[in-house]
Parts: structure tokens; C-alpha cells; sequence
């Protein structure tokens, strides 16, 4: 007994085997943890002192899955099927002691453990159709045989964890072990089962729970269909729900063997590949070179914010979620409350859902402090503007912000447009100004953009970034520009579509082609839910563009009932010959020749030219790298995971493709479109986004 190998100890506890891994930060399944596993049950097995043998880990977290660095290459024996078996198959009651989070190939080796003792704040799931994958060490031939399929239905294909308590209601696992007390406990357990000659329980002979599900299609049809919206694009949910019909209908070794099937062609896939980045881009955003993780941080125990529209209630909505109390300034009373009561309402929604109970929403709004005095802001840690975006009116409270709130408070402004550096000026203290720009509805959606202005302090980002942590967002750092990353990219993306319409393009071919790439919905689409007249100004409309013609016509969008589109009772939308009407109007006076334009071009238009963006937002230095443009378009915008963020996906595309259509298009791409020098030159020495440094 002792080191089987630097991540792997066996230790003997009279005559109990405690195995147990201790591989931070996650304990994943890397070639040296499946090793020493493997060597560490055969030693236990063949040692005539020990009886049984516990499985668990040091850390944080049980097995938190396979090592997601080590897929795409070659696998290093022994394989984690080779562990499992010699697991299963073990004459000795192997016990799995649970604590942190069992994921994946972590819970599919607890699958092979005839016994499993968690603590109460376990969780256990099997994740990977979040990776694009499905679990490929049995995960869906054993999950099912203990939860029943229609619980491994959901698990599988939400990839959600399921806590302790949970998992011990659904059989999956045995027992519930004291918090803190793990280890004695498992033992214990072990013994237990032993002294009572307890049979080993294999996963793999068990089927009741499959027996019920046999011969009954449409339990699989049924969830198919109650999902179709949320799986519309990806792969892995459906080869899921494939291995779990095999698991029903088919032995458990040609389950497995289908399992392992649908795996590998995933794993080969370029949506799993997209789905990996993009999970390691989440994780790597957070990084910044120049403010490393020891940069002093300050405290932020109470909040302003100024505008309780539904930008400034909807971020403020994210502090009292966490118990940070908010002082909120409006100019008008009836301003006030009218936002008050907009949060209000957003949290009692909560309640129907079961989410929040009536005295989580009531501890909420105690947390508000409604004013109409900004001098009430004084002793805040941070303040977030979220007033009209017009630079004078931004100046001048950041002027005032600057006489009224403490030395060494943080002040951001929400500013979707404006150059911060500016607004930075009003102030004698521009260390303490950032930009943190939030999505709409800010309560709902996760990311943020912190803005960096010349003059940040590190300490003010590093606050930032990990306030953005703990309110639950993803945040990317950004540098200033007109739109900074996101609307940067999306303006690029706009004046493609707005040239197509006068080149023979409706709104709804162009939408359409962007929804099916994946897309939550088209640019014409987004503009009637956003409303057209944002900024439009009736006094000053000359009916000079298309959308200032709808917006005169009233056509307004989804809430005038009419926009690009025209909408019935229900907000569905059809295509509307007035609006066809005034764009060919338009693009006859244009004088450009009209012609059909196909799927394909309206992809590559707005696509690559979005790429195109992205590129000089890299040469400028206004993101810091390309996966977190990624991040961005995937969390703010609805691009999709499956295609890994438009700077992954153009290296799927290939770079040089996308130089070569760029060229072809030429003046197509407006007056003012130039390539990148970064993009022509990563294209003319064959490399990626990825592969920049
Ligand atoms: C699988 O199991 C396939 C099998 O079915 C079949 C095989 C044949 N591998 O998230 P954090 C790193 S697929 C390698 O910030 P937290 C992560 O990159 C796998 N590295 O911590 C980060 O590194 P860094 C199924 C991993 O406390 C660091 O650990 N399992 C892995 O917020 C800390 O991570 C999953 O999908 C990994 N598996 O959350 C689980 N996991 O510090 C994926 C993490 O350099 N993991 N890292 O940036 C998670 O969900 C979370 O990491 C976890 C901890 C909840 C465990």
C-alpha cells in the first residue's frame, strides 16, 4: 500500500482499500489518474487482507469527467473502459465516496462501483452533450438502468447536475454520507456491506427501470418533440436520446457498443470541436495579461445606479440577487416608481416558475433604495450609469458623480456607444472610470462587456471582472471603440444585409439564411423586437432610409404590430408587401441592378464580413484575444456553440476561403469595406485564429 503513482494513493483502513486520487484542480480522468485506478483496484483485488476497496478523491470535486485536453489525440492506455471493467468486474464491493461534483466519465466510474455514499452537497450528471459528446463509458447504457429513461432523458441531454438528495430519491446513489464526514463513512459503508454479505450490485444486470420504458417508442418521440426547439441545430442531444433507445431495446454489450459508435462519430465532429473551444474560450476569458489573479481587489458591499429604466432596474436586479443593496436614482418620482415596480414584477415572474418564493422576492426589493438625489450615491463602492446615451448628459453626471462619491469607488458607465475615454474626461479621478455594458434584458442575459478606457486602473478591472463572476455573467474585457466587440460585429454584419435589400434581397430571405445557420433569429428580425425607432426622431425623419420610411408609416416593430414584418395577435411574423414595396421603391432609385441572391452569398456577406471585424478588432488590440470575440457573439448575440463563435467558425471555414470570397464580393462589400491585414496575412501563411498567441 502507499503512492501507486503521484496522483494516485492506496491506503488500507483495517481491511478496507481506500483508493484515492488526488489530481487538482478537477481530478479528471487524465492517462496517469486511469492508470493508477486501474493499478490500484488489482493490487486491492489481489491482497487477501482487504474486503472491499473505497473509491474517492482529495480536493474540491469527485472525477469531474475524462481530461477534455487530452481528446483529439492519440488515447494513452489504459483506456477508461479498462478501468471501468476492472472496477465492475471486481470480487470486492467497490464503494465510490462522493463529494463535489461527479460529472461524466467521474460518474460513469462511480457507475461501475457497486455501491455509491455521497455528502449532501454532492451533485452528480453526466455533462457531456454540453461538449458536444454523449457519455462514452457506458454513461447511457448504466444512467438509465438505475434513474429510468425518462429521467436519463433529461440528464443527458441538458447535461444538468443533479444534487445529492436527488440522486439518492432517484437510486443513483445509495447513501447519504455527514458533510465532512466522507471518508469514515464510505468506510463504514464498505464494512457494512461485507458484514452483511450485501450481493455486488452491477449496474449493467439491472432492468427493472429499462422494462418499464420497452415497447413504448413514444416516450422517445414525445421528448423529442417537447425539445425540438431547444436541441434546433446541435448533433449531440439527439445521438443521446439514440444510446438510451439502444439501451432500451438492445443488450446491454450492443448498447454499449452503439454507444461507443455515436460517441466517436461525435467526437469526430466539427460541432463537438466548436462546443470544447468553446468551453475552454468561457474559462480562458477571464484571464488578462496585464492583471494577474493576485491584483488588489475592492470590496463592493453596496451599489448605485443611475436610471431605472429597464437597463438600469435590470442590472441592478443582478446585485440584489446576490444580497448587494442597490441605491437607485431617477429624476422623477413617477420614473422611480414605475422602474421599481418593472423589477417588482420581474421577480414575482419568478415565483409561477417555483424559482423564487414571495419572501425571496420581498428580501429583494428591501435591498432598494429608491432616490431622486444623486448626493445619496456618496458612499457607494461602485456606481453604474445607465442613463440616455448622449455624451453631454454623460458628462455631466460623471461630473457630478466625481464631486458626491468616495475616493476609491468604481465609476462605470452602461454605455452601449459612446467613447468612454471622453466620459472619462468630466472626471479628476479617470483611474476609477470603466465601461460595463451590460445585455438587454440585463437580469437575463450573461454577458457583459467590461470596457477598459485609457486610463483604468488594474485594480478597477480586476473588481470588474470578478464582480461579473459572482452576479453570475460572463465577462469579456474589451477596449474602446464605437460598439467595442459586439455591435461592432453586428453593425459590420448590418451593412451588408441593408446593401443586399437594395440588390434584390428581402428582410426575410436575409433572415432566414441566418436562422438557419443557427441564429436565434435575422438582423431584420432583431430590429422589430428591438423596436426601429430607436433613436429615430419624428421631427427630423426625411424619409431618406427604409427604416425611417416604416418608422413614419408606424410600422415600429413587433410593438406597433408591424415593422419589417407584419405581426398578428400573437407576435407571429409574415412577410409584408408594404415593406417589399418601399424597399424595391428604394432600391429602384438606387439604380443598382436587381438579381437573386442566393442562401450561400447572404451567409458569406454577413458572415465574413462580421469575421472580417473581428480580425481588425484583434489588430487594434480592442479584444484580447480571438475566442473571447467568441464569447461574445455566443453569449450576447446567440451565435451558435455548435459552430463555436465566428472566429472559430471562420477557421473552420478555412481562412483563405473566407480572404478568397471577400475579394470575389469586392465592391459588392461597400465603398469603405477593406480587408484585414491581420486576416490576409494569417490566410497567406495557412494558420487560424486559433493559432494565434
Ligand atoms: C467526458 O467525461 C467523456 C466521457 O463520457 C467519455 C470518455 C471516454 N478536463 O470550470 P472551472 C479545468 S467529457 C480538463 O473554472 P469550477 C478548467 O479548464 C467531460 N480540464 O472550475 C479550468 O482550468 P484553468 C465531462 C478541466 O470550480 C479548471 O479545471 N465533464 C476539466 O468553476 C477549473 O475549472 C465535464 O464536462 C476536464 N474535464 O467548476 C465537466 N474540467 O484553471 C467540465 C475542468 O486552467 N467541468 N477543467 O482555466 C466543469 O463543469 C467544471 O470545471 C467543474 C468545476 C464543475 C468541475
Amino acid at each position: 500500500m502507499g503512492a501507486i503513482n503521484p496522483v494516485v494513493d492506496l491506503a488500507a483502513d483495517g481491511d478496507i482499500a481506500v483508493l484515492s486520487v488526488n489530481h487538482p484542480p478537477v481530478n479528471a480522468l487524465s492517462q496517469q489518474v486511469r492508470a493508477g485506478i486501474l493499478a490500484g483496484v488489482r493490487q486491492a483485488i489481489g491482497d487477501p487482507a482487504v474486503r472491499a476497496i473505497v473509491l474517492i478523491c482529495d480536493g474540491k470535486t469527485f472525477i469531474a469527467g475524462a481530461d477534455i485536453t487530452e481528446f483529439g489525440k492519440p488515447l494513452q492506455p489504459p483506456s477508461l473502459v479498462e478501468v471501468e471493467d476492472a472496477i465492475e468486474g471486481s470480487g470486492k464491493p467497490v464503494v465510490a465516496a462522493i463529494h463535489g461534483t461527479a460529472l461524466g466519465g467521474g460518474l460513469e466510474v462511480a457507475l461501475c462501483c457497486h455501491y455509491r455514499v455521497a455528502v449532501p452537497s454532492a451533485k452528480c450528471g453526466l455533462p457531456e452533450v454540453n461538449l458536444g459528446l454523449l457519455p462514452g463509458a457506458g454513461g447511457t447504457q448504466r444512467l438509465p438502468r438505475l434513474v429510468g429513461v425518462e429521467q436519463a432523458l433529461d440528464m443527458v441531454t441538458s447535461g444538468k447536475h443533479v444534487d445529492a438528495k436527488a440522486a439518492l430519491a432517484a437510486g443513483l446513489v445509495d447513501e447519504l454520507a455527514p458533510e465532512g464526514a466522507l471518508r469514515a463513512s464510505a468506510i463504514a459503508f464498505a464494512r457494512k456491506v461485507v458484514a452483511e454479505h450485501r450481493p455486488l450490485r452491477r449496474v449493467r444486470d439491472q432492468d427493472d427501470k429499462l422494462a418499464a420504458a420497452r415497447d413504448k417508442p413514444e416516450i422517445f418521440e414525445g421528448f423529442r418533440k417537447a425539445n425540438a426547439k431547444k436541441f434546433r441545430g446541435f448533433l449531440a442531444p439527439e445521438y443521446n436520446i439514440q444510446a438510451i433507445e439502444a439501451a432500451v431495446g438492445k443488450s446491454f454489450d450492443d448498447g454499449l457498443a452503439v454507444e461507443r459508435k455515436l460517441f466517436s462519430e461525435l467526437m469526430a465532429g466539427t460541432q463537438s470541436a466548436a462546443q470544447r473551444h468553446v468551453f475552454f474560450a468561457e474559462r480562458a476569458v477571464w484571464k488578462v495579461p496585464d492583471v494577474p489573479d493576485e491584483t488588489p481587489t475592492i470590496p463592493i458591499k453596496s451599489v448605485g445606479i443611475i436610471g431605472a429604466g429597464t437597463m438600469g432596474g435590470g442590472i441592478a436586479m443582478n446585485f440584489a440577487n446576490i444580497g448587494v443593496p442597490i441605491t437607485i436614482v431617477e429624476t422623477k418620482q413617477d420614473a422611480l416608481d414605475r422602474g421599481l415596480g418593472v423589477v417588482r414584477k420581474n421577480y414575482e415572474r419568478s415565483t409561477k416558475s417555483g424559482r423564487l418564493t414571495m419572501a425571496d422576492v420581498d428580501r429583494r426589493m428591501q435591498l432598494f433604495t429608491g432616490t431622486l438625489e444623486l448626493d445619496k450615491l456618496a458612499d457607494c463602492d461602485l456606481v453604474i450609469e445607465a442613463v440616455f446615451e448622449n455624451m453631454d448628459i454623460k458628462k455631466d453626471v460623471f461630473g457630478r458623480l466625481d464631486r458626491i462619491v468616495k475616493p476609491g469607488a468604481i465609476l462605470a458607465t452602461n454605455t452601449s456607444a459612446l467613447d468612454i475615454n471622453q466620459i472619462a474626461t468630466a472626471v479628476t479621478r479617470p483611474e476609477a472610470v470603466i465601461g460595463l455594458h451590460f445585455f438587454s434584458p440585463a437580469n437575463v442575459m450573461r454577458l457583459v462587456e467590461v470596457v477598459r478606457a485609457r486610463s483604468t486602473s488594474k485594480s478597477v478591472i480586476a473588481t470588474s471582472m470578478q464582480l461579473a463572476k459572482k452576479i453570475g455573467k460572463i465577462a469579456a474585457l474589451v477596449g474602446v471603440c464605437p460598439g467595442f466587440v459586439g455591435n461592432r460585429i453586428l453593425y459590420a454584419r448590418s451593412q451588408q444585409a441593408n446593401a443586399m435589400l437594395m440588390e434584390g434581397a428581402m428582410p426575410w430571405d436575409i433572415d432566414k439564411a441566418i436562422y438557419d445557420f443557427g441564429l436565434p433569429m435575422g438582423p431584420f428580425a432583431m430590429s422589430d423586437l428591438a423596436g426601429l425607432d430607436i433613436g429615430w426622431i419624428p421631427e427630423k425623419s426625411k424619409s431618406s432610409t427604409i427604416r425611417e420610411v416604416l418608422c413614419e408609416q408606424n410600422r415600429r416593430g413587433q410593438k406597433t404590430g408591424a415593422g419589417f414584418y407584419d405581426y398578428d395577435e400573437q407576435r407571429n411574423a409574415k412577410p409584408s408587401p408594404v415593406t417589399e414595396q418601399i424597399i424595391k421603391d428604394f432600391a429602384a432609385r438606387s439604380g443598382r441592378p436587381q438579381r437573386q441572391i442566393s442562401g450561400q452569398e447572404i451567409l458569406e456577406r454577413c458572415l465574413y464580413a462580421q469575421i472580417n471585424e473581428g480580425a481588425k478588432i484583434l489588430e487594434e488590440k480592442i479584444a484580447i484575444r480571438p475566442s473571447d470575440i467568441d464569447v461574445v457573439w455566443i453569449n450576447g448575440y446567440g451565435w451558435p456553440v455548435y459552430r463555436g463563435g465566428p472566429m472559430f467558425y471562420a477557421d473552420t471555414v478555412g481562412l483563405s476561403q473566407v480572404v478568397k470570397k471577400l475579394e470575389e464580393y469586392g465592391p459588392l462589400l461597400g465603398k469603405d469595406f477593406t480587408i484585414s491585414p491581420l486576416l490576409r496575412q494569417l490566410a497567406a501563411d495557412g494558420k487560424r485564429f486559433q493559432d494565434m498567441k
